[in-house]
């Protein structure tokens, strides 16, 4: 049972509450401790659920997220760039096995998530819902979203269950090598010729909203932070890690003489924050929820990979007589 609305896990089992109540106590007692939940332990079936929900979101959107780039492997310029965003891109689909992996744990099919993903019912992240129209994008894309990435993520590899940490500890090793290739070919745009410095002030314009949009919506109207936070699953508020990102890399992008698309963008010296125009949650709500410029022609390239690959699945799963090796 994975996606059930019970607060208690055992409840079904016919214990009682008074024993639920003791081994939510000690559940809650260990994640105060820094220990980590394995999949063996007990947890109640909320925690269970939001962990498939943000991991399996996680996972779809690594999957997802190797396509704006990848339509560029074909059109690099030059060799080395086509070899290194070759890499990279296939280290985002090997982000989204390990995450798939640690999903599973929880008891979710992987055949379920991908349905879920495929027919439209789980999210995955905002960000991959908008065209790479150039070259610039892709670097903005592996400088600027990988590093709100590894924001994220190495807060939340500190978190309370132990396969979803591991992986993430894993992945931000990997996303460090891809926010420096970022970084190299944002810097090589912007110290270029007019044109490739035009190129790259123009992709950041076109990311920006979406950027700002990636760490989630504001902490006034963010439905689960408070419980992901109580159950250290998420280490920092979305409000926590957006500034967190302005912080380290607004200096740097002014630093390229480029400009940043909000005249409100300024850091209040005082309090410490940054201040800025209040994302357009609307036009969020409306690309997380199957609206965007690009949510159909990614999950139609998801669907057609599922489809033609369907044949090499089932042969390593040894389900089609066809194609098992004979003497195996
Ligand atoms: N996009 O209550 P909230 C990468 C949804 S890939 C879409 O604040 P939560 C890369 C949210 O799911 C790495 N949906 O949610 C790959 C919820 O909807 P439901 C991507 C979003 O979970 C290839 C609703 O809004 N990173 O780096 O507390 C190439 C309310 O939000 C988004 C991750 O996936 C969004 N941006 O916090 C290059 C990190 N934000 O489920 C790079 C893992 C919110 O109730 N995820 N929603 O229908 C998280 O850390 C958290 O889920 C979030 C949101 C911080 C994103």
């Amino acid at each position: 049972m994975y996606g059930g609305g019970y607060i208690f896990e055992e409840s079904k089992n016919g214990k009682s509450e008074a024993e639920d109540s003791e081994k939510l106590e000690r559940f809650e007692s260990k994640i105060a401790a820094g220990e980590k939940i394995e999949p063996s332990d007990w947890m109640p079936a909320e925690y269970r659920k939001q962990l498939i929900r943000m991991i399996e979101q996680h996972a779809h959107s690594e999957i997802i997220g190797a396509l704006p780039e990848g339509t560029w492997i074909t059109r690099a310029p030059g060799f080395r760039r086509k070899l290194a965003l070759m890499a990279k891109v296939q280290d985002e689909v090997g982000h989204a096995q390990l995450l798939y992996s640690a999903a599973e744990t929880l008891g979710k099919p992987r055949e379920d998530m991908i349905n879920d993903l495929i027919t439209g019912k789980s999210k995955y992240s905002n960000v991959f819902n908008y065209p790479a129209v150039t070259w610039a994008d892709t670097a903005i894309i592996a400088w600027l979203i990988d590093a709100g990435a590894i924001i994220n993520q190495v807060a939340n590899s500190k978190g309370s269950y132990g396969p979803y940490c591991r992986a993430l500890e894993r992945i931000c090793v990997e996303e460090s090598f891809h926010l420096k290739y970022g970084h190299d070919n944002v810097v090589f745009l912007a110290t270029g010729t007019p044109k490739q410095r035009d190129m790259v002030q123009e992709a950041l314009i076109r990311w920006w909203p979406p950027i700002m949009h990636f760490f989630g919506p504001s902490d006034k109207i963010s439905v689960h932070t408070e419980t992901l936070m109580r159950w250290k699953v998420k280490m920092a508020s979305n409000d926590d890690m957006r500034q967190k990102f302005l912080d380290m890399y607004v200096p740097k992008i002014w630093e390229l003489g480029l400009t940043i698309p909000d005249p409100l963008l300024k850091k209040n010296e005082t309090t410490g924050q940054w201040e800025y125009t209040e994302p357009d949650w609307n036009e969020f709500k409306k690309v997380i929820n199957g609206d965007g410029p690009c949510n159909k022609e990614r999950l139609a390239v998801r669907r057609n990979a599922e489809e033609k690959g369907e044949w090499v699945r089932r042969a390593l799963m040894r389900k089609d007589e066809r194609y098992t090796v004979p003497f195996a």
